[in-house]
């Protein structure tokens, strides 16, 4: 198992997030991954690599975001702090939004405005934006395009390790703490190396809207989320079971909402009918936005899976003997994180 690093993913330490009408501690910190870096010290489950320097990185984000955007996210600390000099101390928030629909607001007009502009290509102020994330982001997507080469190559099983996560940002929006969707990019990465048929399988606790959105209307990537249900769980506007992709992508999407409150059992049962169902697709490659947030001490979700569940969740991902590439998505509860997310990698390497 290869496993790509992100050395730079401390360079992004957003401070505060709002929720429910107040500014709170960051739950995406960097001791995420230091934990997980400490965890396969003791376990080591496969090779650390850092990416190579020779990726076309620049052609494989274009792959799968707008040049609007990813000039955007280039340029967005600078522009801040240009805004106001003292935003040198403060994250970017976005905290004014564009309605869509008719009666709505004019999306042909977009604002010069930088405050204005934040709100445009994010869809929740929960994903601080500060001077070290653009490095940190793109570092991360290094990670995803070198492990999809490296499965490419001939590996069996490929890792981006990396932080701020991806599986939430589509073709030109953030949120969810996700600038750059790492999956996407990976998946993009395989398609231009010939991989003509990839199934995607989100088992974060949060629907993967962005990945979603980006495949919606492919059937050469199927999306297939197991997820807290939309009704009551974040991101709340998508993810529900009757999206099942659009025009050529019709019935190439599968999302599998459960209720909060979840326990192994039943998430197991889905995510063995999620197996099938991908089985029945004959990828040749499947790609996972690897969560940790269905734990059940994590502080924002609502499942109920234990620490020894993922080692049983690493051997099914690995029981479809597909080359598969793992990207690291949600999971808060830090301490555990470490854990958490090796007991995957070591349940699908025995
Ligand atoms: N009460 C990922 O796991 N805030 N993003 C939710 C819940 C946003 C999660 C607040 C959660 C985003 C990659
Ligand atoms: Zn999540």
């Amino acid at each position: 198992m290869k496993i790509f690093c992100n050395q730079h993913h401390q360079l992004h330490r957003g401070q505060q997030e709002m929720f429910r009408g107040q500014l709170v501690d960051c739950h995406e910190v960097p001791q995420r991954l230091d934990h997980v870096i400490q965890e396969l010290a003791k376990r080591p489950v496969g090779e650390m690599l850092q990416p190579p320097s020779h990726l076309d990185l620049d052609a494989a984000l274009r792959r799968v975001h707008t040049s609007d955007y990813l000039s955007f996210l280039s340029t967005a600390w600078s522009k801040w702090v240009q805004l106001n000099p003292d935003n040198a101390n403060r994250d970017a928030l976005p905290s004014v939004w564009p309605l869509p629909g008719k009666h709505a607001f004019r999306m042909d007009k977009p604002p010069l405005n930088f405050a204005a502009k934040l709100g445009q290509y994010a869809f929740d102020a929960g994903t601080p934006l500060m001077s070290g994330t653009w490095a940190a982001a793109r570092e991360g997507a290094a990670c995803a395009v070198a492990a999809a080469q490296a499965l490419i190559d001939g590996e069996r099983a490929t890792v981006a390790l990396t932080r701020p996560p991806g599986h939430h940002a589509g073709a030109a929006y953030m949120g969810g703490y996700c600038f750059l969707n790492n999956a996407a990019i990976a998946a993009e990465h395989l398609k231009a190396q010939g991989i003509e048929r990839i199934a995607i399988l989100d088992i974060d606790y949060h629907h993967g809207n962005g990945t979603q959105a980006i495949f919606d209307e492919r059937r050469d990537v199927y999306t297939v989320s197991i997820h807290g249900d939309p009704l009551t769980e974040y991101p709340f506007f998508l993810g529900h079971a009757d999206e099942r992709g659009s025009n050529e992508g019709e019935g190439f999407n599968l999302n599998l909402p459960l209720p909060r409150g979840t326990g192994f059992e039943d998430w197991y049962a889905t995510l063995n009918l999620a197996l099938q169902v991908i089985s029945d697709y004959a990828p040749q490659a499947l790609i996972v936005p690897l969560g940790l947030d269905t734990y059940e001490g994590d502080p924002i979700s609502g499942f109920k899976l234990k620490s020894e569940n993922y080692v049983t969740v690493g051997g099914a991902l690995a029981s479809l003997g597909l080359p598969t590439l793992l990207t690291l998505e949600g999971g808060y509860a830090v301490a555990e994180f470490g854990v958490n997310t090796v007991n995957v990698l070591e349940g699908f390497q025995t």
